[in-house]
């Protein structure tokens, strides 16, 4: 029998990659960008707690309490009766994600405790045998989607399901289930219950699985995964399926999008669709118990974050029993339409543009070319000082136009370019209070030179193992330990050499300093620096230990700031500048950057 991790932290998505290409399907979704998730079914009347406790376990996902509180099937489905019937209304749903400025809404037709939000004639267990007056939650919300032109999607929950006799419902480790009477859930309720969804309720634009394991690890069969997804295709051939369906890439590269994992932002860019689902607090379902949102700015920042790497965003709203949405999300949804009403056209229809996305630590750029052939490069700006220079580094031709977006109409912003970087003078009254837009505008794509590590807000340069010239083996580096006190560094043990490259528009002078650990009280081991024809030399220095967290038995290796030299730049040009650092494998040293400081 297959063997299936029940604990909830130990579970992490199998990495399934889709497609390759965007193709016509997923046109539309790679241009929306941003949707609703709702979460919303019998555990809403719940709202995170049962019979005066809350939600079990540390991840307290409030739609997880039937099987985290362990309720029986008869008196789970006696939440019904809190679910308050005369003022749950999905239209307001629909309005709301059209105020927040989302393109679609995906919502948990069915989730894992099994119950269904329509009028399903393949299980009593549904939400019209339930409601008084009877309802089906799916027809109501899908005319309004089509009303006020939403896209509609369902959350289909396929592997597990906690009613039926045959289903997987996540405590069969203890009494196992053949695969032949998992076949018969599959068979008498997934696939009937798909026909349904897909037939009932109109242009279905997406189906959304659940399964955050290989089938390899699981009970469901790659035949039973096939059967589901040719249904889908067959019966709408138009409709998306996301990488939780379960199959893996080599077997079937025929997924739409990714799924990233819960709340896990984009890291890198991929060309193609993928999507991040988020909460807003921590539930999917509504939890009373709930009180740590995140901000406007945040939420913006994760959708212009996931953009920036060709990748949407959906946010979740968990209605409560009556099926109102906390006030907070509101607010916050308000803000984000508001925002998207004047900026949009830097998420919408945009994706990555060819530099780095972390190459500037003022904010994040998105690009789009428009209907009308022009090319617009979008400089989302988190971080800045009015009245001051920004500085963009990566262009290596004048844009046309530089305008800061508003309210009202564009600001046509003064500003300079010399070979690599554009500067432009940020007005000391800042339009936006969460995040202003400024466009650069060109009548081609604009040419740039990827290789350039760009200034600092405050000046200066970080040069480190990941933005040097050439291609560097990323997996190489340590990743950051102890809650980020021990710094990401590259552990070298025998030689490494690095190539930086950079623009100085202006005369300028900088001290060099470099950032280390080392065990050792030897001096055969150094590192020296060319820049033109200066040498800066130095050999590595003892670190010592330092205490992690104060009070602490914690002590850990400690990286030091070593200052090497000045260097003076008496031109403004391109400059490369060239390390060495040479020791033994009896003398390792983890090195962490070369720091550039402005004076
Ligand atoms: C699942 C559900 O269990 C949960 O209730 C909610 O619907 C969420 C959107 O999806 O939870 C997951 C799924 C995948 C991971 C983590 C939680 N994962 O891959 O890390």
């Amino acid at each position: 029998m297959k063997k299936i991790p029940i604990i909830f932290s130990l579970i992490f998505i199998s990495n399934i990659h889709s497609q390759s290409i965007v193709n016509e399907r997923a046109k539309w979704f790679v241009s929306d960008r941003f949707g609703m998730f709702i979460h919303w079914g019998l555990y809403s009347g719940a709202e995170g707690i049962w019979k005066g406790e809350k939600v079990r376990y540390d991840n307290d996902y409030a739609e997880w309490i039937q099987y985290r509180n362990q309720i029986e099937k008869n008196e789970y489905i006696g939440l019904s009766k809190r679910l308050d019937w005369k003022k749950i209304d999905p239209e307001q749903w629909v309005l709301l994600a059209k105020k927040a400025g989302m393109k679609y809404i995906t919502i948990t037709a069915k989730h894992h405790d099994g119950f269904a939000l329509w009028n399903s004639k393949s299980s009593n267990y549904n939400v019209y045998n339930y409601s008084n007056p009877k309802r089906d939650i799916m027809k109501e919300l899908s005319e309004a989607c089509k009303k006020h032109g939403i896209k509609l999607g369902f959350y289909y929950s396929h592997w597990t399901d906690w009613e039926h006799q045959y289903s997987w419902d996540n405590s069969k480790e203890i009494f196992w289930l053949s695969s032949k009477e998992y076949d018969r859930y599959w068979q008498e309720k997934v696939i009937p219950q798909m026909k349904e969804l897909l037939s009932n309720y109109g242009e279905i634009s997406l189906i959304w699985f659940d399964m955050w394991l290989h089938h390899d690890e699981t009970i469901v069969t790659k035949k039973q995964l096939i059967q589901l997804k040719k249904l889908i295709r067959s019966m709408q051939p138009n409709c998306l399926i996301n990488s939780r369906l379960g199959l893996s890439m080599e077997e079937d590269a025929d997924v739409d999008f990714r799924t990233l994992g819960d709340n896990e932002l984009g890291k890198y860019k991929y060309d193609y669709p993928w999507q991040t689902p988020a909460t807003v607090a921590h539930s999917w379902g509504y939890n009373s118990n709930e009180n740590k949102w995140k901000s406007t700015t945040s939420i913006l920042k994760s959708l212009i974050g996931n953009v920036s790497l060709n990748g949407n965003l959906m946010l979740n709203i968990g209605p409560n029993s009556n099926g109102s949405v906390p006030y907070e999300i509101i607010k916050r949804f308000d803000e984000t339409g508001n925002w998207l009403n004047f900026y949009g056209k830097s998420v919408y229809n945009s994706g990555a543009f060819d530099l780095r996305n972390d190459l500037h630590d003022w904010g994040l750029t998105t690009y789009k070319k428009d209907k009308n052939g022009k090319h617009y490069v979008f400089l989302n700006i988190f971080d800045t000082n009015p009245g001051k220079i920004l500085k963009f580094t990566g262009i290596t031709e004048s844009p046309q136009n530089v305008n800061l977006l508003s309210k009202k109409s564009k600001i046509n912003l003064e500003f300079s370019f010399n070979k690599a970087v554009i500067s432009l003078k940020i007005p000391e009254k800042l339009p936006d209070p969460y995040v202003n837009v400024v466009e650069l505008e060109f009548d081609n794509k604009p040419e740039v030179d990827v290789k350039l590590v760009a200034e600092k807000k405050y000046g200066g340069r970080s040069l480190n193992y990941l933005n040097t010239i050439t291609y560097q083996d990323k997996s190489l580096m340590n990743k950051s330990e102890r809650y980020g006190s021990v710094p990401p560094n590259i552990e070298i043990k025998d030689s490494l050499n690095m190539k930086w490259k950079i623009f100085v528009d202006k005369p300028s002078v900088y001290n060099l300093d470099t950032s280390y650990n080392f065990q050792k009280k030897i001096t055969d081991a150094f590192l020296s620096i060319k820049i033109n024809d200066k040498y800066f030399k130095h050999n590595f220095c003892y670190t010592g230990k330092t205490v992690g967290e104060p009070n602490q038995n914690w002590i850990i290796d400690r990286f030091n700031s070593f200052r090497l030299g000045q260097i003076k730049f008496e031109f403004p040009g391109y400059y490369i500048i060239e390390m060495k650092i040479k020791t033994n494998p009896q003398n390792p040293i983890k090195w962490q950057w070369l720091w550039m400081g402005k004076i």
